[in-house]
């Protein structure tokens, strides 16, 4: 076993992993940029190593500091997180040839998986299904848009490079086609610095469920079930729930298997998610593979009983899964909201500064994984989510009460944040009836007045 890991990230998410460490009596090494020396994963961390200033781009992201940080401190392995170097090939080949253990799948798994292009054919080539579209990358305008009139419109334009939404334009017809292919060409290689781009058929209002896998070393793949993420603005998610509302038995069943033969077909190793797109008649289609632990990853964890960071670790020590599919059972119901410091009322833009009263929910039920406290400073270099309150109970129901009551205990002065928001949604009828569809947001929110939000930092009966 590891006896000492650097953990390559900040936030709610170092945190996250020192802990797991502790339990399994691993030694943790942080490291942090110059704005970050006040922060709690500095402080809970057995050591820490600054790495430059406060720029991601400076810092966190520069893999030679992070490697040379590895090596003074002489640790056996590097947990990347989420977001910074977690889904870079080179980071990861990097670590390898250090004979440093990159706590996640092999590199070349993540460059492979890492072009959109490639992942799909990989995965239709293991008849899976896809969403229709080309095959690889598009070379010519002209071959687009024959592909495109073959499929039929609505299609959309992904860049290669992309996921998780980034540069993708969607042609309604074949007048359009040709300006939306250049844009999202020339929008990739602004982005990506790689223009290539493919096409497929547009789903209109899908849910994104995504099944959470983990794989040993020995070759076993097992799935934890799926979580609904589509509630999602711009891209970006602010609710997880797991189960999804929306699947049936079979539909799971089905997904699942398919989301193991999938990991299968990468000989993927370590945890990884595979994104799927659903429609309203239930059919399924494969969009992406995430090669990391998510920011999600604790709504399973809650439905489960499985420490994901723990198996991360293990896996990456060489070690086998000690249970099977048939151990992992679900019967309870988890629901994340994301809290960011953002004002819901100014188009959620982003409210850095310091904290200068914090209090935080708990109770049965009830988690909460942050990296803030009173008087935090919440720098503006970074993220701006500053922690997730994850509810628990025996029904969906029982989670979403939950969650009501958890967002009403919430005390944070000093900076606007997304708890009025996320209480809206919540409260909702039809997302508390039946979950939402991708639309969802865009709907929920057209309309609202200025200062719907109410965003006050303040208790109104103090
Ligand atoms: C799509 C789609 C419709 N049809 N692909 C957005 C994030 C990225 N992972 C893929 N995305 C989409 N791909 C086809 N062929 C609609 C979306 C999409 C979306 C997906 C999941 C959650 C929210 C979304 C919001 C807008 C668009």
């Amino acid at each position: 076993m590891f006896e000492k890991i650097l953990i390559a990230n900040r936030g709610e998410i170092a945190l996250r992993i020192i802990r797991t460490c502790k339990e399994l009596g691993i030694k943790t090494v942080a490291v942090y940029s110059e704005a970050d020396e006040q922060s709690l994963h500095v402080q809970l961390a057995d050591g820490a190593i600054c790495i430059g200033p406060a720029q991601s781009s400076e810092s966190y992201l520069k893999p030679d500091r992070i490697i040379s940080a590895a090596e003074i401190a002489d640790v056996d392995a590097i947990h990347p997180g989420y977001g910074f170097l977690a889904e870079k090939a080179e980071f990861a080949e990097q670590c390898e040839s250090c004979n440093i253990n990159f706590i996640g799948p092999p590199s070349d798994v993540i460059s492979k998986m890492g072009d959109k292009s490639i992942a799909r054919e990989t995965i239709r080539k293991s008849r899976i299904p896809v969403i229709p579209g080309s095959e690889g990358t598009l070379e010519s305008r002209s071959e687009a848009l024959k592909i495109a009139q073959k499929i039929g419109f609505p299609v959309i334009i992904k860049a290669v490079a992309g996921g998780g939404g980034k540069g993708m334009r969607l042609a309604r017809n074949a007048m359009t086609f040709s300006k939306e292919f250049d844009t999202a060409q020339l929008e990739a290689e602004k982005a990506f610095g790689d223009n290539s781009v493919y096409v497929e058929k547009y789903i209109t209002n899908p849910r994104h469920i995504e099944f959470q896998i983990i794989a040993d070393k020995q070759g076993k793949t097992l799935h934890l079930g799926e979580r609904d993420c589509s509630v999602q603005r711009r891209y970006q998610k602010l609710i997880e729930e797991a189960p999804s509302p929306f699947l049936t038995p079979d539909l799971r069943k089905k997904m699942g298997r398919y989301a193991i033969r999938a990991a299968e077909a990468c000989n993927y190793v370590n945890a990884g998610t595979i994104e799927f797109l659903v429609d309203k008649d239930g059919n399924y289609y494969f969009i992406e593979m995430n090669t990391r632990i998510q920011v999600e990853h604790g709504v399973t964890e809650e439905v489960t009983g499985i420490d994901l960071i723990k198996e991360q670790i293990l896996i990456a020590a060489g070690e086998s899964l000690k249970f099977d599919q048939r151990d992992i059972k679900i019967n309870q119901h988890a629901i994340e909201t994301r809290i960011c410091a953002e004002d819901p009322d100014r188009n959620f833009s982003p409210s850095p500064g310091e904290i200068t009263l914090y209090y935080q929910p708990g109770g049965q039920g009830v988690r909460v994984d942050t990296h803030i406290y009173g008087g935090y400073y919440i720098p503006t270099h970074y993220d701006s989510m500053i922690g997730k309150l994850i509810t628990t109970g025996k029904t969906r129901d029982l989670a979403l009460d939950r969650m009501h009551r958890a967002l009403g205990e919430y005390i944070i002065r000093g900076v606007k944040t997304t708890i009025p928001f996320n209480m809206a949604v919540v409260n909702d009828p039809i997302f508390r009836r039946v979950g939402a569809t991708t639309n969802f947001i865009d709907e929920f929110l057209n309309g609202k007045p200025k200062n719907f939000f109410n965003n006050k930092p303040i208790r109104t009966h103090e």
